[in-house]
């Protein structure tokens, strides 16, 4: 039988891809969270995987007709395992709050007390944000930036810990521009007999590539997403000793998931393959150059970074400085039409809402894909001064816009569709 698509092709879905492959051909891409994928990874993501029902794991399926997903999987979970130097691995996880959400499904009870940085300090939603299923179940006390240096302070995360006697800590960040370092954390759980979960979904690719602290010798568990500075698929991950290998593999299935994704899962391997290669250590740390570049440039033109900079590969922006009206929201709408994408981000004790916010968050990861350096860096600085001065201006912004193509064309990403 044809296929639909071999009379009537959807052209109306596939003129929007293009649309979209155009968009991010054209424009700089600084969302922090984002990256451009290699084709490799690309090609097993739409893969026939996406065909298989898989539940279960290698060896151990509910279906017929596993044997290569079985391989493919047990490659991937090898792959993870040998990459970070962990005991057992999760390769199954959809995103990384669904990570985050089994691991508190399968290491503590409902109503148990957990600590993790609060959202508008830079933790994850899935930290216990009450809007959030991790903040509804379970009772997390939240830690905070310091008032001064922006940074965290582990003299606070100390004293909740003895006053809440938590049964986890969560380390890990989504909006926090400072290099984080295991050891302080798992000294604290070991104080207060807590497991110690190490989020690293914004700096995996950092930690394989050698540029920050692999947290996997001190923590109990270690989840993170495969398409930030990993540079893999949409996905997500989980890490643990040997201990609690069995919770977190029963927690996600059946506990919380059902059939795996096994093209993401196909596509994960492919991504692991790619980080264990030299050239990504020189990918991790210029993606970190790069935002230090950045930053540095961002300051001479008159904003102020949040904890005075970054060693990762973002920056919180405080837009007050550069001019008080400016917020968060407005700085991100005009930035698109100049060909700037970031987003906007609540800068810590922020007065605006994290709808309007005070604040804009950059990243590198995916302007250093496109082998950008320090040079651009400075010109992405100017473009983004220049756009947020003119921004009345819909002739200067215009003009950002074609300088915006024009350095974007001189590192493509995609080749055009033939
Ligand atoms: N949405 C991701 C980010 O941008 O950091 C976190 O889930």
């Amino acid at each position: 039988m044809p296929w639909p698509s071999e009379t009537q092709r959807d052209t109306e879905v596939f003129g929007l891809i293009d649309k979209e492959r155009e968009r991010q051909n054209t424009g700089l891409q600084l969302i922090a969270s984002e990256n451009f994928t290699s084709p490799d990874v690309m090609e097993a993501t739409g893969s026939v995987l996406t065909n298989k029902y898989a539940e279960g794991y290698p060896g151990k399926r509910y279906y017929g007709g596993n044997a290569v997903v079985d391989d493919i999987e047990a490659i991937a979970i090898e792959r993870v395992k040998q990459l970070f130097g962990a005991d057992h691995a999760n390769v199954q996880p959809h995103s990384g709050a669904s990570a985050n959400m089994a691991v508190y499904l399968g290491l503590i009870k409902p109503g148990d007390t957990v600590l993790g940085l609060s959202l508008d300090h830079g933790g994850h939603l899935t930290h216990g944000s009450p809007v959030n299923a991790s903040g509804i179940l379970y009772n997390f006390q939240s830690f905070r930036v310091g008032a001064t240096d922006e940074r965290l302070d582990f003299d606070q995360i100390r004293e909740l810990a003895i006053k809440h006697k938590p049964k986890m800590i969560v380390a890990g960040t989504t909006s926090y521009p400072r290099r984080l370092e295991p050891q302080p954390f798992r000294a604290i759980a070991d104080e207060v007999g807590a497991l110690m979960m190490f989020d690293i979904a914004h700096i995996a690719g950092l930690v394989a590539g050698g540029a920050h602290p692999n947290p996997v010798p001190y923590a109990d568990v270690v989840t993170f997403t495969t398409h930030k500075t990993l540079r893999g698929p949409r996905g997500g991950c989980i890490l643990t000793t040997a201990a609690h290998a069995a919770a977190i593999d029963k927690a996600v299935f059946p506990g919380s998931q059902g059939g795996p994704l096994e093209h993401a899962v196909a596509a994960k391997a492919v991504a692991f393959h790619e980080a264990m290669q030299p050239s990504f250590k020189d990918y991790a740390q210029q993606i970190v150059k790069n935002a230090s570049a950045l930053a540095e440039a961002l300051s001479k033109q008159g904003f102020r970074l949040v904890s005075g900079g970054t060693d990762t590969h973002m920056m919180v922006v405080d837009l007050q400085p550069f001019d008080a009206e400016l917020t968060g929201k407005e700085s991100q709408l005009i930035l698109d039409e100049a060909g700037i994408t970031l987003n906007k981000n609540n800068i810590p004790n922020d007065p605006r809402s994290p709808f309007v916010t005070s604040g804009v968050r950059i990243g590198t990861p995916s302007v250093t894909t496109q082998g950008m350096k320090e040079p651009e860096m400075a010109l992405i600085a100017e473009y983004i001064a220049t756009t947020l001065r003119n921004r009345t201006n819909p002739a200067a912004v215009a003009e950002i816009r074609a300088k915006v193509a024009a350095l974007c064309a001189k590192f493509p990403v995609y080749p055009k569709r033939a």
